[in-house]
């Protein structure tokens, strides 16, 4: 059955055809509403200190795809959420996915020079301040799907702001990078091997947890809570675990210059990856299982998740 889909209008279906066309469109959108919101003083009392500005900036403007917020708008635009909301939660979301690559990027984690083609934030500014920036897009996000700008209904924000807490967090994304460094042997117990159910769950953290939300977050802000915002979870539960595992085949076969950061780190690092584990061809296996159902997941919304299938394809070829 379409449960979605009955009663919309064909200029909505339109809307969420094609997805390349509409992600540099709602890349955009980001950008612009990022840049006006990191600029703006809504409190009007306290300046941001103009080095911490520069850098959350530098961190979060500009080069990235925007695929979690490309999420967030077009699951939105399932249940008709004016758009501006979901901008709005996207470019929360969006905040919260920068600072983790700043982060991720420092010599005390992956240690990286090159970040979207560009130095990263401690090689451009100073540790100090990457870690400061790190914090400041963190708290930003909050502070950003707090605000009416992002649901008129208080209750959605305070769901917004709890689900994305639990996606970025101790158990969510900040534990799977911390399971991530344990797998490197970096606490003292050497690399040691792990199963797929470990790797599954340590990736479904770090990388899965911030695209189940980006997922959800449509059904969120249009406070559905039925088989829709179930199937939609499923849907970014399985783009999650492939967007890791095409990660990890593009850190072996990618082009540095397209994905503009330093590749064969993995192995180097003693990464635990499904492609260590299983190898490249169970690995492209998977990944192609999973776009499947990722598609089955969607089929209660019809023609109009035709985007949100495209997407699923994308995670699975993207070469950046
Ligand atoms: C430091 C708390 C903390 C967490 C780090 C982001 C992260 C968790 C680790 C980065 C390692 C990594 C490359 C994971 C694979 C998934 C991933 C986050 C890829 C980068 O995301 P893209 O491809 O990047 O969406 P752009 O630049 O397009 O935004």
């Amino acid at each position: 059955m379409n449960i979605v889909t009955s009663g919309v209008q064909p200029d909505q279906a339109a809307r969420t055809r094609s997805f390349a066309a509409r992600l540099p469109e709602v890349a955009a959108e980001i950008d612009a509403l990022l840049s006006r919101l990191l600029d703006e003083n809504p409190r009007g009392e306290t300046a941001t200190p103009p080095r911490l500005l520069d850098a959350m900036r530098y961190a979060s403007l500009g080069q990235g795809k925007r695929f979690r917020p490309f999420l967030v708008v077009e699951t939105a635009a399932l249940f008709d959420v004016p758009r501006q909301n979901a901008l709005m939660a996207g470019a929360a979301l969006e905040c919260v996915h920068c600072y983790s690559l700043v982060h991720d990027d420092l010599p005390a984690m992956d240690d990286d020079e090159l970040r979207r083609g560009r130095p990263t934030v401690h090689r451009r500014f100073d540790e100090a301040t990457a870690i400061l920036a790190g914090d400041g897009l963190l708290t930003f996000a909050f502070d950003v799907l707090s605000r009416p700008e992002t649901s008129t209904d208080p209750a959605v924000r305070v769901k917004l702001i709890a689900s994305l807490a639990l996606a970025a967090g101790p158990q969510g994304m900040v534990g799977g990078q911390m399971l991530d460094l344990a797998a490197e042997g970096r606490f003292g117990q050497g690399e040691q091997a792990f199963d797929e159910a470990h790797i599954r769950r340590l990736q479904g953290m770090k990388t899965g947890a911030l695209i189940r939300f980006a997922a959800s977050a449509g059904a969120i802000l249009a406070a559905v809570d039925d088989e829709r915002s179930v199937a939609l979870r499923r849907y970014g539960a399985l783009i999650g675990e492939a967007f890791q595992i095409a990660d990890d085949l593009l850190d072996i076969d990618g082009e540095a210059a397209l994905l503009g950061k330093a590749v064969h780190k993995d192995a180097e690092a003693g990464k635990a990856t499904l492609i260590g584990l299983l190898g490249v061809e169970a690995a492209r296996k998977r990944l192609a299982l999973l776009t499947s159902e990722a598609h089955a997941a969607l089929e209660p919304f019809g023609a109009a998740a035709a985007s949100l299938r495209e997407a699923a394809e994308f995670v699975a070829n993207r070469r950046r």
